[in-house]
């Protein structure tokens, strides 16, 4: 970082030093006037007041120490409503989806939106106790085999399949950071069925469709790498790259890719199926901070994708790890002639976010170490000559600008990591205005603290809603209860449907670490089963006339159980010592929700079955003794007296 931007950290850190110093100072009792932008009040009328009205909007886009951002609705964010209208209570249903990544925690989380309710966690990297995820043959043997045996994922991008550039609630993708995966989670079920370890990438950041109909997934590497990474040019980083994968949504196979120049952050892909966009840093190649960020130049790079297309057909491509990989570094000789594949735009410093607008004219790439946003225009990019000529607005958006999401209204709010706060401004008007103009700007609402992503409903379709956004902040501070050194993240809700009205901050919502990128679909938009369909998978469904404890051999067994209410198909299985045993169970009720579990202690086993699902965990039995396997899910009254004895008898 420069010079610059670490002084207006330190700033900002004192200015949050200087409120908490007044707040604290205000609760001993000094009862200290809090100057908030739209109102002036006494912090114990205002209490009173709020506590009689049970909702604060007046003080939306205030310093934040007063609202619990709850509404009264339920104190810290833990309740079920937000405020007035947007107040979603207790058995009643949200409008949308919000389809959260988790960071380092290597899942997905499923939120109602308004509430933000936490309605769901799917496991995607991680294994999952309560789920059973990554303790059953299948999910295991997932997560082992094309998933490359890592222990852990960083999610940072769910994006929602698309057909004609809306939600058709088919799959959501999400990329691995830490181990260069992509994942596709099917929403029929809330499960991730594929898995896929991309070839040639260290490190896979961005992820996005291409739309409109999901031709592909693209996953951007970003950390540079000899492509042979073996041992050779281990000191030569010039010889190093980083690519974009282009991976079929149905088979997950990785089709080809496109080595560049630089590294590579964010990718989101234009609406008509020809440009995908990336962000990037380190256009000087180098293997340090100074290094990289020595040039107050990066770029977006413009992927032409129909242009690669064609010359992985004409095979103009180095085969690597099984891997079509076109050259797309400047010097590449497909990038000499009219029709380049790929096209270096030149921006300020290390750009950070990129969304391509509904309209599918603009793609809007974030400053991060600049105050600016820059506005390429989509339409001219084949025409102009010098990829800079297609840079048609610069708006001046404020100190650490990292993400741009959409109302459909024209527009544009965009993140600011180091001023805590979300800028609302004009598309059209920042194409009007003077670089670096701050004219654009419609409108700040302050957010706690330090914000990465930020996400309006359906912003990344066509047609957004235009009604709520949720800003990702990645420090919380002193807005909830202490829980010790690591602090819950912050995401909070921001009504924007009304332009007159203004932004106004809805609810805070405490998050375990740590949301990046979120999708937010229409909650109509998605069907998800009640039960499982046995069809779904290969597993062999086991009801009453199939259930059998069969010896294959030896030292091989293989027991076939059903699983309902509150029995296991046998009360007592018997193996010998040294037996590999397979355990095939289907949990054979058809009723939503009545989920059982099939937990052997001592052996690690831990299988989860939702309705009509069946699964296999296979276990060697080599302590001699007597092992309860018992339901883990409360499925009824007699769900303690739900069991079965594993009796393993020793072998001599
Ligand atoms: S990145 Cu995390 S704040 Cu992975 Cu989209 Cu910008
Ligand atoms: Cu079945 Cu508890």
């Amino acid at each position: 970082m420069t010079a610059n931007t670490d002084d207006s950290i330190a700033e900002h850190e004192q200015e949050l030093d200087a409120l908490r110093g007044e707040r604290d100072g205000d609760e001993a009792g000094e009862g200290t006037s809090l100057e908030l932008p739209r109102l002036s009040v006494d912090r114990r009328d205002f209490m009173k007041a709020a506590g009689a009205l049970g909702a604060v909007s007046a003080s939306a886009g205030c310093l934040g120490v007063l609202d619990g951002g709850d509404g009264g609705a339920g104190g810290q964010g833990t309740g079920t409503g937000g405020k007035g209208e947007h107040h979603v209570g207790p058995g009643e249903l949200d409008q949308y989806y919000g389809i959260l990544s988790g960071g380092h925690s290597g899942e997905i989380r499923i939120l109602g939106i308004p509430s933000m309710r936490e309605l769901m966690r799917v496991p995607v990297f991680n294994e999952e106790s309560a789920t059973g995820y990554g303790h059953d043959n299948r999910t295991s043997e997932m997560l082992a085999n094309e998933g490359g045996d890592y222990r852990w994922g960083d999610t940072h991008h769910p994006r929602v399949s698309q057909t004609d550039n809306d939600y058709d609630g088919r799959w959501a993708f999400v990329n691995d950071k830490a181990n260069g995966r992509m994942a596709r989670i099917d929403l029929k079920y809330f499960e991730t069925d594929a898995i896929v370890d991309i070839p040639n990438q260290q490190g896979t950041h961005g992820a996005c469709c291409l739309l409109p109909d999901t031709k592909y997934v693209f996953g951007v590497g970003e950390f540079r790498v000899p492509m042979q990474n073996d041992g050779r040019d281990l000191d030569d980083p010039e010889a190093y790259s980083s690519t974009i994968a282009a991976i079929d949504p149905e088979s997950m196979n990785v089709e080809w890719e496109v080595a560049v120049d630089g590294n590579m952050d964010n990718g989101d892909g234009g609406k008509e199926g020809r440009w995908f966009f990336t962000t990037g840093y380190n256009s000087e190649h180098g293997t340090t901070e100074a290094e990289m960020t020595k040039s107050d130049r990066d770029w977006v790079k413009a992927f032409d994708v129909p242009a690669i297309e064609e010359a992985v057909e004409a095979g103009d491509y180095e085969e690597i790890n099984g891997v079509p990989v076109v050259d797309g570094t400047r010097e590449s000789p497909l990038n000499q002639g009219d029709r380049p594949i790929v096209k270096y735009v030149p921006t300020p410093k290390s750009p950070h976010g990129v969304s391509v607008t509904p309209d599918g004219k603009y793609a809007i790439a974030s400053g991060k170490l600049d105050p600016t946003c820059a506005v390429i225009d989509i339409e001219q990019l084949p025409e102009v000559d010098d990829p800079a000529d297609a840079i048609v607005g610069r708006p001046r958006v404020g100190m650490g600008p990292l993400h741009t999401a959409y109302d459909g209204r024209g527009h544009a709010y965009t993140t600011l990591f180091i001023d805590s706060q979300v800028a609302k401004w004009d598309i059209e008007a920042a194409v009007d205005a003077e670089e670096g103009s701050e004219d654009p700007i419609v409108e700040k609402i302050d957010v706690h603290y330090n914000p990465g992503h930020l996400i309006a409903s359906e912003s990344y379709t066509a047609d957004p809603a235009g009604d709520y956004l949720i800003s990702l902040n990645k420090l919380s501070k002193d807005r909830f209860l202490n829980v010790g050194p690591l602090k819950p993240e912050n995401d909070q809700l921001i009504y924007i449907g009304d332009d007159e009205g203004g932004m106004e901050l809805i609810k805070d919502k405490p998050s375990f670490p740590e949301p990046h990128d979120a999708s937010i679909v229409a909650a109509d938009k998605i069907e998800p089963a009640d039960v499982y369909d046995p069809e779904d998978y290969d597993a062999e469904y086991v009801d009453e006339d199939s259930a059998e404890v069969e010896r294959i051999d030896d030292s091989t067994v293989h027991v076939k159980t059903y699983v309902k209410r509150n029995e296991y198909a046998f009360p007592e299985i018997r193996v010998q010592e040294g037996d590999e045993v397979t355990i095939t169970a289907t949990n054979v009720e058809t009723t939503s929700d009545i989920v059982h579990g099939m937990a052997i202690p001592e052996y690690d086993i831990d299988l989860a079955l939702v309705p009509q699902d069946t699964r296999e965990v296979t276990f060697t039995a080599d302590q001699p003794g007597v092992y309860w396997a018992y339901c883990s899910y409360f499925c009824s009254a007699l769900h303690l007296e739900m069991r079965s004895r594993l009796i393993v008898e020793p072998s001599d």
